[in-house]
């Protein structure tokens, strides 16, 4: 390994600022905070600045530098990951870059079907341009106000309409992104078809920031639908929500664009936190689904034919009740009570984190199973169990009852109720993270459902493109030394 060249903090900072401007470095201590702390204030770090490069050639003359003088560097977007994965440790050697100014929507090509913008437009910016020019951009998660389409990209985001058009990695045709030694690769050419060799961009996909930095992608676009029917469903059980699902794949095919599993416990602690909010159906119910059909034909062959999913559900005696939303605004409220669930755990000093994704033939077994096995070590716990279940992805967040400190709840459970429910969740071939990425968090829980040979490909990939390892350090791979 070469020796760094040193440079001192203010020369750093003097370097930094010549590329990206005095007003977009930072480096008081009180304007880095809400870059170096996570959105749900549970990871805590420090940095030597933060920058916020305007352009492509300044994230790469910014990496460059860093890289010349051996400065770890922690790209970010919205900041809203989950998991650590988009905030520096609290050694204090990093560079924060983050991509918020880089915010321009390029070019939108309606014969394509694609849109090409820049890594910092929020999500929600990126579905409004497709909007206004007639198309949808499908993703569609809660955070979409704040996190980027560069975060998206490097977590392969997923959300609550995979089932109908796929993660993050299905959406993307090309990306562009600054490698750890300034240098930039591109493929932004828009093209369905390109066999010349490695797919390199789905490296940089889900890579969480660890093998470079993405500052501008080429995304598919979807016609918009002209039809949305939507339903709060009472169900018996998650394994008639699964039965449920194999009904309403055959009776609507592809319309059935969202079918999102809530547990009791995760809409009670929704409308606790929210009284103003109404309950969707009359009573409580152990297990609901939230159905969204959606499609580019008319409203009334829409509705029935989720009338027609309801009907047959109720005469297998899969459903004991349901409410279809009667407007625009009923639809709102219900995808509203269901977006909540996340934020509510955080309000109450935040959960047990488990994302979940298994065989969907497999996954009311787990969540029994996994249940069982929760109450017996945390008999008191709130059973947050909720998500994406027409794609197999259940998060599974055992929240502190509300007699217990979170602090304390946490401290307790954390540890052996994850391991004991991502260890069943491996067993069941499933994933440990099946939308949230790794971070840190989960980082260490790789060495468990990695076989030696995924975790040597890995760093071998991270030494290829990261070889001095200062791109999103301790993020993502556990130590080589941690799996002999
Ligand atoms: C969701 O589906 C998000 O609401 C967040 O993926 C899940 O907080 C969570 O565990
Ligand atoms: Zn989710």
């Amino acid at each position: 390994m070469t020796e760094a060249s040193p440079i001192s903090p203010t020369q750093l900072l003097e370097g930094l600022r010549a590329i990206v401007g005095e007003k977009a470095c930072l480096d008081a201590s009180a304007d880095m905070q809400p870059f170096t702390t996570d959105y749900r204030k549970l990871y805590h770090g420090k940095a030597l600045a933060v920058v916020l490069p305007a352009t492509t050639q300044q994230v790469s003359d910014v990496l460059a530098l860093c890289s010349r003088h051996q400065i770890p560097v922690v790209p970010q977007g919205g900041n809203t990951s989950l998991m650590g994965g988009a905030v520096p440790d609290d050694v204090g050697d990093a560079v924060v870059l983050n991509l918020r100014r880089m915010n321009q929507v390029q070019e939108i090509d309606s014969v394509n079907d694609t849109m090409t913008l820049q890594a910092g437009v929020t999500l929600q910016a990126a579905r409004a341009a497709a909007e206004d020019a007639g198309r949808l951009f499908p993703l569609r998660i809660g955070s979409e106000g704040s996190c980027q389409i560069g975060g998206n990209l490097s977590t392969n985001a997923g959300g609550t309409a995979v089932l109908r058009y796929g993660n993050m990695r299905d959406l993307t045709l090309g990306i562009e992104a600054v490698l750890p030694d300034g240098r930039i690769y591109s493929s932004l050419r828009g093209l369905r078809k390109d066999n010349t060799g490695y797919d390199l961009k789905q490296l940089f996909i889900g890579s969480e920031g660890t093998l470079g930095i993405i500052t501008a992608a080429v995304l598919k676009l979807m016609p918009l639908p002209s039809a949305t029917a939507v339903a709060w469903v009472a169900v018996k059980d998650p394994h008639a929500a699964v039965q449920l699902l194999t009904e309403a794949k055959r009776i609507a095919g592809q319309a059935v664009t969202a079918f999102e599993l809530i547990s009791g416990p995760a809409l009670t602690l929704v409308l606790e936190s929210m009284p103003q909010w109404s309950a969707p159906l009359p009573d409580a119910h152990d297990w609901m689904v939230l159905i969204e059909l959606s499609s580019g034909g008319d409203a009334q062959t829409l509705d029935a034919t989720l009338m027609r999913i309801l009907e047959e559900g109720m005469a297998a005696d899969l459903i004991t009740d349901a409410s279809i939303a009667a407007s625009l605004a009923d639809a709102q409220a219900f995808w509203q009570l269901r977006e909540e669930i996340s934020d509510a755990q955080t309000r109450e000093g935040g959960s047990i984190k488990c994302d979940i994704s298994i065989p969907l033939s497999k996954v009311a077994d787990f969540i029994q199973q996994a249940s069982a096995q929760v109450m017996e070590m945390a008999p008191d716990a709130r059973m947050v169990i909720y998500g994406h279940m027409g794609d197999g992805n259940v998060h599974f967040n055992p929240l502190r009852p509300k007699s217990a400190p979170a602090a304390q709840f946490l401290s307790e459970h954390y540890a052996p109720v994850s391991r004991a429910v991502d260890g069943l969740a491996h067993q069941k071939n499933g994933s440990i993270s099946a939308e949230h990425g790794i971070g840190v968090a989960k980082r260490d829980d790789l060495l468990l459902c990695k076989t030696p040979v995924e975790l040597e490909l890995m760093w071998q990939i991270k030494q290829a493109l990261d070889p001095k390892n200062l791109l999103n350090p301790n993020k993502v791979l556990p130590a080589p030394s941690a799996a002999s």
